[in-house]
């Protein structure tokens, strides 16, 4: 898979893909990820991104030469499944959207930035739209190191042992059981005595029931 990634502040981006799994992954060649400054592809002399409102108002809003000129350039060499814009008013992502994403060949993730974007991007240029969540960030770079990190730990191979990912919370409606590690009893605060039992079938069972539990308690909604 190959994940085009356009930003207006790249540095924001670095970190998230140079350690653990992210940076396995692209070492393994399994994801290529390529972060494009969009300042590179700004069309004036002054390297403007960003102009302001129609109407005025509003503040800066970035503009739409640089982020055609970009998607083109790339569109150049690549057919594109989805050419994802990250915005707080876009479809909520849940591990639904995420496993979707994660069986295509070619994205772009385009985060937005400033006070806006000039709505012809969103008309004419995305096919998709996605928020991380109810609340607002700064710009969309911290949401797409999100959707790609969800996306990326799903495609086959990236993790070690594959049934990781699908025993995740949300993978089956349901949150992950809690898990322990030795010591078995640490300041007298015991791990639970069947985990210790070597009975496969009964752990199996107990770590459903604490997975069903858990997400009645916290997460009914989940259940529905
Ligand atoms: Cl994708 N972008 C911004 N700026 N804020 C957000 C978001 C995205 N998702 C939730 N809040």
């Amino acid at each position: 898979m190959k994940i085009d990634i356009i930003s207006a502040v790249p540095s924001l981006l670095k970190s998230p893909f140079e350690d653990s799994i992210l940076k396995r992954a692209q070492t393994k060649e399994i994801v290529e990820v390529n972060i494009h400054n969009l300042r590179d592809y700004s069309t004036n002399n002054q390297k403007s991104i960003d102009d302001y409102a129609f109407g005025g108002g509003a503040g800066m809003v970035l503009s739409i030469e640089p982020i055609d000129k970009c998607i083109a350039s790339l569109k150049e060499n690549t057919n594109y499944d989805e050419v994802i814009f990250m915005t707080p008013d876009g479809e909520k992502l849940n591990q639904k959207i995420s496993n979707q994403l994660s069986l295509h060949s070619n994205i772009i993730v385009l985060c937005g930035h400033y006070k806006g974007i000039d709505e012809r991007v969103r008309q004419h240029l995305i096919t998709k739209e996605i928020s991380i969540g109810d609340y607002v960030l700064s710009g969309g770079e911290l949401a797409a190191a999100v959707l790609c990190d969800s996306i990326i730990r799903l495609i086959p191979g990236v993790l070690n042992d594959e049934t990781s990912a699908l025993s995740d919370s949300f993978q089956d409606n349901l949150l992950a059981p809690p898990v322990f590690t030795r010591p078995a009893n640490f300041k007298n605060w015991e791990v639970p005595k069947i985990l210790t039992s070597g009975n496969t079938k009964e752990i199996e069972d107990w770590r459903h029931e604490k997975s069903l539990e858990k997400t009645t308690k916290l997460r009914p909604d989940l259940l529905k």
